[in-house]
């Protein structure tokens, strides 16, 4: 690969790493949907914990033909993930394994949605499985028609690792637990099979202190799972995923009570419409913004059960409605300008002209890249971060296919403030092009990449520095 300076010079790969330190290039930059870049993560719950968001979603493997179900999902353990900027996620490694759980079978590969929460300084992570059901002590497995039981592991801080209870928590069978800790403290577990169930948990977080409440109010006709509950200004919440029509949606309802009884309002998300059949979601309001967190199968468009979170904003009407979230590529926090903007997780873009696709189909982890060929055609991503305003290089790695013209990049929209332009070289493998910004950029601004020529021109990332 090579380097190209101005359109005048070209530097070989062993200089890039010193140059782009000199220059103030770094690579680090995340913040765009989906939020997990290494690996599968699928039913996110989002909780915000001592200043930071955490969460922790399930877990995607692509299983072999000796493990699990086939062609189903399978997930064998769990990581958490926090960010204090909702842009860098940190993972904090495997916090509990099928393996580890006594009363799990470590055979089904089952360990399906989560839900974290702290009570009193500790932390309390519910997690379901298919249970070895011969060794349950506490209760006849499968009540209702499951197998699967719904345990807790307790860890003194959020990140883990978690130390699983010996037995799961009695009375309850089903998947998709879901705590919710009220005004007064008392915590309320609900979980999913079929219905919705809801029970009032002990102050110890491990036990039930009620009967199990049947939530009855929520569609018969349909799958139904995830329930997820929250309360803003007096009203409880209930947010679910629901099949609808052909693939599940997200719905939600509102009570005066954690117990219910609730009534429908409306949709949340809409059924994809391509790619998968599950949706997953949690709310929660994170330094005055409310986020719906959720999952797509991004990185895996020909297998839904590999699935991966997302994050976009969400927003309330004055009486409390949900407005519906649409689901976006660029999702939420602010973007460095200095690290590698992927502009192909677009917040909009021309209708003719531009795609986008996996930079390497054997290995979509790698991530996508912005494919231009036509005249005009245009990408915009909202919400870099320039800072100050000392950024004055415009560097962007590039690859062409009898191509000739330039790649302006200009603020707001395709009118706005031109401030580089690449030209661009007919024929030409990945390269970084640089070029000098002609005006000063701070604070945050929308980015829009236009092609003015011909051929095809394919994008990997753009990026900021000072020359
Ligand atoms: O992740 C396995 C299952 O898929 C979850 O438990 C459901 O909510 C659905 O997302």
């Amino acid at each position: 690969m090579e380097i190209r300076l101005n359109q005048m010079c070209k530097i070989s790969i062993k200089c890039l790493a010193l140059l782009l330190s000199v220059l103030g290039f770094s690579s680090a930059c995340f913040g765009q949907n989906p939020l997990i870049r290494d690996q599968f993560t699928a039913d996110p719950t989002a909780r915000v914990i001592h200043g930071r968001i955490y969460v922790f979603p399930s877990h995607d493997i692509k299983c072999d033909s000796t493990q699990g179900r086939p062609d189903w999902f399978c997930m064998e353990d769990y990581h958490v993930f926090s960010s204090s900027n909702l842009t860098d996620w940190e993972d904090h490694g495997m916090i509990l394994s099928q393996y580890q759980v006594p009363w799990a079978d470590s055979e089904s590969f089952s360990m399906w949605a989560p839900d974290a929460i702290e009570k009193d300084g500790k932390f309390y992570f519910y997690f379901p499985s298919k249970a070895k059901t011969r060794e349950l002590e506490n209760d006849a497995p499968g009540v209702n028609g499951s197998s699967f039981k719904i345990g807790v592991a307790v860890s003194d801080q959020p990140g883990g690792p978690y130390t699983p209870e010996n037995q799961p928590i009695a009375k309850v069978d089903g998947i998709d637990p879901n705590v919710f800790i009220d005004h007064d403290g008392q915590a309320y577990l609900y979980w999913s099979q079929h219905h919705f169930y809801g029970a009032k948990l002990k102050p110890n977080m491990k036990e039930l202190d009620s009967e199990v409440f049947t939530l009855k109010e929520f569609p018969a006709k349909g799958l139904k799972e995830g329930p997820f509950v929250f309360e803003r200004n007096g009203i409880y919440y209930m947010t679910y995923p629901h099949v609808a029509n052909k693939t599940e949606r997200i719905e939600y309802a509102i009570a005066d009570n954690p117990l219910g009884p609730f009534e429908y309002q409306g949709v949340i998300m809409d059924e994809s419409p391509v790619g998968c059949w599950t949706n997953h979601q949690s709310v929660v309001e994170f330094e005055d913004q409310w986020y719906l967190f959720y999952h797509h199968n991004d990185y895996s468009p020909d297998f839904d059960k590999n699935r991966s979170i997302r994050a976009d904003s969400l927003f309330f009407d004055q009486e409390g409605k949900i407005q519906k979230v649409i689901p976006t590529l660029r999702g939420i926090g602010l973007t460095a300008a200095t690290g590698h903007i992927k502009m192909d997780r677009y917040s909009s873009k021309s209708s003719q002209g531009y795609k986008f696709v996996f930079l390497d189909e054997g290995n979509p982890f790698l991530g996508w890249k912005s494919v231009f060929d036509k005249k005009g055609a245009w990408v915009r991503y909202n919400q870099v971060d320039f800072g100050k305003g000392d950024l004055n290089e415009f560097c962007a790695k590039i690859k062409t296919n009898n191509a000739k013209g330039v790649l302006e990049l200009r603020l707001s929209h395709t009118k706005g403030e031109l401030v580089s332009t690449i030209d661009l070289d007919s024929n030409q493998d990945w390269t970084e092009y640089r070029s000098v910004v002609e005006s000063e950029i701070a604070g945050a601004q929308d980015l829009v990449l236009v092609f003015r020529g011909k051929g095809k021109v394919e994008v990997d990332w753009v990026s900021f520095g000072k020359i």
